[in-house]
């Protein structure tokens, strides 16, 4: 199988982590640097291997081709061995999908307030503050709603390492590592997590390009939220 991945974004990070908790070895890795400048893709990529061409994206050696990261989550468990990461019974695996959900919200959520504020699209996208307003306390409530969704446990969805693990890693270590923005401090519990899962194997560490880091790391200030105010309506 090819994994079709790029270094940092939040996005393909997903798939570098869970590969890793998974214990996946059949898979060889194509990194793709970066993927908005698509001229060093492979040919088969430039054609439209799927309709989103966004990375990461796997073709197994059957052909099939997978993109959509979290797609390719459930495809690497429904076809690879190793431990199940989506939770034993039916009652944890919808839990494990909540917190997935709350996640892939929080980031979209996330991603708007990026792609509108920062200094990094400018000229790409256009600016606004009033995304930013609606985004961030939306983005900020995503996180509140996991708090309350988590326990004490070692992994946030129980004793065991999940694919809501990977997914809200990915996201946290990009939001709060390339774009400084931090988990609110009354989020005690999924803190805690972060610190923790942060210092597992699986989780790699910061490789981002120095220049887009510095126009990134102001987000908050540049667009004028701070956590304080930073309230939905
Ligand atoms: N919903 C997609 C989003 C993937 C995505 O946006 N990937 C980014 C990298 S972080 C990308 O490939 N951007 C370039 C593009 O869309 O052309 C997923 O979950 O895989």
């Amino acid at each position: 199988m090819k994994l079709y991945n790029f270094a940092f974004g939040p996005y393909p990070q997903r798939l570098t982590i869970y590969v890793a908790e998974k214990g996946l070895t059949d898979i060889e890795l194509i990194r793709l640097d970066p993927p908005t400048d698509q001229t060093n893709w492979p040919p088969a990529l430039l054609k439209g291997l799927t309709p989103a061409s966004s990375l990461p994206i796997v073709v197994d050696d059957d052909g099939t081709v997978v993109g959509q990261s979290l797609a390719i989550l459930e495809y690497l468990e429904d076809t690879r061995p190793g431990p199940d990461m989506r939770g034993r019974t039916p009652a944890d695996r919808a839990h494990t999908r909540e917190l997935v959900t709350v996640f892939d919200d929080a980031l979209s959520f996330f991603a708007l307030w990026a792609r509108h504020g920062s200094l990094l699209n400018r000229g790409v996208d256009r600016e606004s503050r009033d995304v930013a307003e609606i985004c961030a306390p939306s983005y900020f409530q995503k996180l509140r709603l996991a708090e309350r969704m988590i326990g004490d446990a070692e992994f946030l969805a129980g004793e065991a390492v999940t694919i809501a693990d990977c997914v809200a890693m990915a996201t946290l270590r990009y939001v709060d590592g390339f774009y400084d923005v931090p988990i609110p401090s009354d989020c005690s519990r999924l803190s805690n997590w972060y610190a923790r899962f942060s210092s597992r194997p699986s989780v790699p560490a910061h490789d981002f390009p120095p220049h887009q880091h510095a126009l990134a790391r102001h987000l908050m200030t540049q667009t004028g939220i701070s956590i304080e105010n930073a309230h939905e309506e």
